[in-house]
């Protein structure tokens, strides 16, 4: 099982699309285990996105996601870091395939209404940038056994 981070960015908020998106996590079988409303800070921005210091595009990224309310989620499931970037699409709005997250609901390149970690590495680091101890919950769902195979012990 992984967990990683989503962040409804701050497009998804403004435009009434957190629950059009989270549905989407919630239909794949995927568990939310933390959510919040927040704003990032500059500092918060600068840590999240530290790897892209350096791009032309960076200080228009830190404006944009400090620029109003974020939404974000810790999401659990099976190979859960590559289900949820396979269902965000490919970075830019314009390029990502129709039935997925930026494809269907935005053209913009850097307006692209969600963000996900891209290696269990980045996951844990920015799970822990957003969420404090206890933030992120472990509990079962009632309808676990019908989302995976568990007779063999695990979930397959
Ligand atoms: P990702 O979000 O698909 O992992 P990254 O390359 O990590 O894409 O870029 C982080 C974010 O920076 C993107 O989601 C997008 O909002 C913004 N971004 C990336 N490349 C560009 C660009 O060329 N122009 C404008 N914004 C960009
Ligand atoms: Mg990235």
């Amino acid at each position: 099982m992984e967990t990683t981070l989503i962040i409804l960015k701050p497009d998804a908020v403004q435009r009434g699309l957190m629950g059009r998106i989270i549905t989407r996590f919630e239909d794949k079988g995927l568990q939310i285990v933390g959510g919040k409303l927040m704003q990032i800070s500059q500092e918060l921005a600068a840590q999240h996105y530290k790897d892209h210091a350096s791009k032309p595009f960076y200080a228009g990224l830190v404006r944009f996601m400090t620029s109003s309310p974020v939404f974000v989620l810790a999401i659990r499931g099976n190979s859960a870091i590559s289900v949820c970037r396979n269902m965000m699409g490919a970075t830019f709005g314009s390029k990502a395939a129709s039935g997925t997250i930026r494809g269907d609901f935005g053209v913009s390149n850097s307006y692209n209404l969600v963000h996900g970690s891209d290696s269990p590495e980045a996951a844990a680091r920015e799970i822990s940038l957003f969420f404090k101890s206890g933030e992120v919950l472990e509990f079962k769902r009632a309808g676990e056994c019908w989302v995976y195979d568990l007779s063999g012990g695990k979930a397959e």
